[in-house]
């Protein structure tokens, strides 16, 4: 298969590409515009596979999409731009808007023009697969769990942005039988992941000898995923998925925050234990986010059920396995922070 994979340069886009060049025959064309976010060395384990190949482009380009569309003639759009950041999208929605709802829209449109034109076999094969999360469905109480059919709920701007686009590509795939797919996962977490999100981010405070900043009260819950299984869960869908339908993904692995932040200062205890004290002495409540959703939680039965995926890394191993990384390739997320990451998100005050 020939996938066209936008938003590669990101966290969980780069293990998509990864996956897809060490363990298929797939061949790759990351569409990436390289935005803060974008990081190209998440891509230099498969940069020399000659089923590799990247173009830095904005998903809002139409003339851009569309060129690299026909020229490299993709059986699969996995579409993975997006602004992706919560925080960020609180201190400035525009960008979240602009990307994830018009990008979205310039996808869809460039990819139906492109789906016409293609002989029927071909037509009948392509999929335009939307990864989405599950923010879209809100915040749950102490009970319940996100499903399929859970009504849309969404709280932040973020997550306004990529309901908005879900609905986008669900329109495209009923108004216009464009070949449709919608996976809507929990929280990833893993190598390469971007220093501003909660789990990269304490493991690098930490080491720094810097406070660790938990929203609230710590008691806000997410289900993680270790991103590994989120990228062999797409590739199950878009391979083998049903055109229409959506997927939920989660890690079925619901952690406090506060529990996830101090697993994290217990593993650095043991790895790289400190002169003095302990990682958890660190740790600093801090003013909560504006309407920070309380807990989310997938029910991915139907994805185990239909596709036959469920995640094969528990929180204990992944979470090990991230700090470890996070421990060897210092270069990687130290070359972000000298360069132009924004240094703001990462202070406390
Ligand atoms: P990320 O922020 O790490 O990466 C986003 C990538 O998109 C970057 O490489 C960036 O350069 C690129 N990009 C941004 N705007 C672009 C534009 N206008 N044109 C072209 N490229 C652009 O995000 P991520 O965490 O890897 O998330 C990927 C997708 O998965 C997003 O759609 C996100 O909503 C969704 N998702 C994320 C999670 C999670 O826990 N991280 C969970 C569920 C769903
Ligand atoms: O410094 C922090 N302190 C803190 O307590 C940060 C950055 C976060 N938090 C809390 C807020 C959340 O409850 O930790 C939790 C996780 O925060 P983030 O890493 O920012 O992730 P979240 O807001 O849950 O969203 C993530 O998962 C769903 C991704 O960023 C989204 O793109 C994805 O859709």
């Amino acid at each position: 298969m020939r996938i066209l994979v936008t938003g590669g340069a990101g966290f969980i886009g780069s293990a998509l590409v990864r996956r897809l060049i060490e363990h298929t025959d797939h061949e790759v064309l990351v569409y990436d515009k390289l935005t803060y976010a974008g990081v190209l060395s998440s891509l230099e384990p498969v940069a020399s596979s000659n089923r590799y190949a990247f173009v830095q482009a904005d998903i809002c380009d139409a003339e851009a999409v569309s060129k690299a569309l026909r020229e490299f003639k993709p059986d699969v759009v996995a579409h993975l731009a997006a602004e992706s950041h919560v925080d960020r999208s609180i201190d400035g929605p525009g960008a979240f808007i602009q990307t994830n709802m018009v990008g979205t829209f310039v996808m869809l449109n460039q990819a139906l023009g492109y789906w016409r034109g293609l002989d029927e076999d071909a037509k009948a094969a392509f999929r335009f697969h939307h990864i989405s999360t599950d923010e879209v469905f809100g915040s749950l109480g102490e009970d319940g769990f996100f499903t399929e059919t859970t009504p849309y709920d969404p709280r932040s701007p973020y997550s306004a942005s990529k309901a908005g686009s879900d609905h986008l590509v669900r329109a495209w795939g009923h108004t216009y039988g464009l070949p449709v797919l919608v996976t809507n996962c929990s929280n990833n977490y893993g190598p390469y992941h971007f220093p501003e999100k909660l789990i990269p981010l304490i493991i690098i405070r930490a080491l720094n000898g810097e406070p660790l900043p938990v929203y609230g009260d710590g008691s806000n819950v997410r289900d993680w995923l270790f991103v590994d299984d989120h990228a062999r869960a797409l590739q199950a869908v878009f391979e083998t998925g049903t055109p229409g339908e959506t997927y939920n993904v989660g890690g079925n692995a619901e952690r406090k925050n506060i529990e996830v932040v101090t697993a994290i200062c217990s593993i650095l205890d043991r790895l790289r234990p400190k002169a003095e004290g302990q990682y958890a002495d660190q740790i600093t409540y801090v003013t909560d986010r504006p309407g920070h959703d309380h807990r989310y939680a997938i029910d991915a039965s139907k994805i185990r059920s239909d596709l036959d995926w469920i995640p094969s890394v528990t929180f204990e191993e992944g979470i090990e396995r991230t700090v470890t990384w996070y421990l060897e390739n210092q270069t990687w997320w130290q070359d972000i922070l000298d360069a132009r990451y924004s240094t703001q998100r990462l202070g406390v005050a």
